[in-house]
């Protein structure tokens, strides 16, 4: 993928004070994001000095310059989970059946859990409940129902970086048939180790192409234990059995390399999680030639933008 030359989209500066909690806030990073009508919409996780993180919404006409809003997202009815949750993160945005669905990591005393969230608007948001009863991150929902039922790649956490926070070696195709009851159904794909993808999890939601479902995921290089290098790779799952992989690209598509995506508050990431497929067949099928905006979090501290093509992504497949 290509850089854009207006790199790095947002930064913290871009965040507006927010009182109480977002006063000069940290970092800005890991942004869902969606086209609305004709509006580019992220979702971006912000920071504050006591390192929580809040959601913000932020607005584009074309993509690339965008503004924040001046208050946190209330996703309504979270008030009333039982257990503590000390902060939620992460969002990926799906279009399915009219209306969209945020999926988000929540932190909480139980580990990492993935909270389900709704809107029609972009306004005002919803709390549909936990969708989780283990350790897991990274869910993403799938556009559209395949064979009658709701489909989500999640990442268990059952494993652990040296000396760091808990973390996965598989994404795994789930399914449910309410979006809040989720069931195992088949391991997708597992990290490689002594490679560039050695732990993994799940992107931006899967691209319906004519070629099989679209996915971009992050992988973790190890490197020795001295670093964990984040990198983002790509690979197509079929149309009717998302459990089956068709083809997975050998190597990552995007690496830290910038000033911004190798210093900061977590150094050597990039981590994709919005995507905007720019053209669409009269089926839905994202269009070979159309451009793809993938958005990605930076060291855990601002916004990049990556820029390509459905056809070179496919290729970069394998
Ligand atoms: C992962 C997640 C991401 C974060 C990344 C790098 O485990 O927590 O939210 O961007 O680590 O710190």
């Amino acid at each position: 993928m290509k850089r854009h030359p207006h790199n790095p989209i947002l930064t913290r500066s871009d965040i507006p004070d927010i009182a109480p909690h977002l006063i000069d806030c940290s970092s800005v990073f890991n942004p869902g994001a969606i086209k609305f009508g004709d509006k580019y919409l992220m979702m971006v996780r912000t920071q504050s000095r006591s390192r929580e993180t809040f959601m913000v919404m932020a607005e584009s006409s074309d993509g690339i310059h965008f503004k924040a809003e001046d208050h946190i997202v209330d996703f309504k009815g979270i008030e009333k989970v039982r257990e503590k949750v000390y902060h939620i993160y992460d969002a990926r945005i799906t279009h399915l059946e009219g209306t969209y669905y945020i999926m988000f990591a929540m932190d909480m005393d139980a580990g990492c859990q993935l909270g389900l969230g709704q809107t029609d608007n972009f306004k005002e948001f919803k709390f549909l409940g936990i969708t989780s009863n283990e350790d897991i991150r990274n869910g993403v929902l799938f556009p559209e129902k395949i064979n009658g039922r709701y489909m989500r790649l999640d990442r268990p956490n059952k494993a652990r970086h040296a000396g760091g926070p808990t973390s996965g070696s598989t994404i795994w195709l789930s399914a449910s048939d309410n979006l809040i009851d989720w069931v195992p159904v088949a391991p997708v794909i597992d990290g490689r180790f002594h490679y560039w993808d050695e732990f993994i999890g799940s992107g931006p939601p899967p691209v319906k192409t004519r070629k099989g479902w679209l996915h971009i995921y992050h992988g973790v290089a190890t490197h020795f234990g001295s670093a964990n290098i984040y990198q983002a790779g790509i690979m197509l799952l079929a149309l009717n059995d998302p459990s089956k992989v068709i083809s997975r690209g050998f190597y990552n598509i995007l690496e830290p390399r910038e000033i911004w995506e190798v210093a900061g508050q977590v150094p050597n990431v990039v981590f994709p999680s919005g995507i905007v497929v720019h053209e669409l067949d009269s089926e839905g099928f994202a269009k070979p030639e159309s451009e793809v905006y993938v958005y990605y979090g930076a060291a855990d501290t601002c916004v990049g933008l990556a820029v390509s093509t459905i056809s070179e992504l496919i290729i970069n497949c394998g």
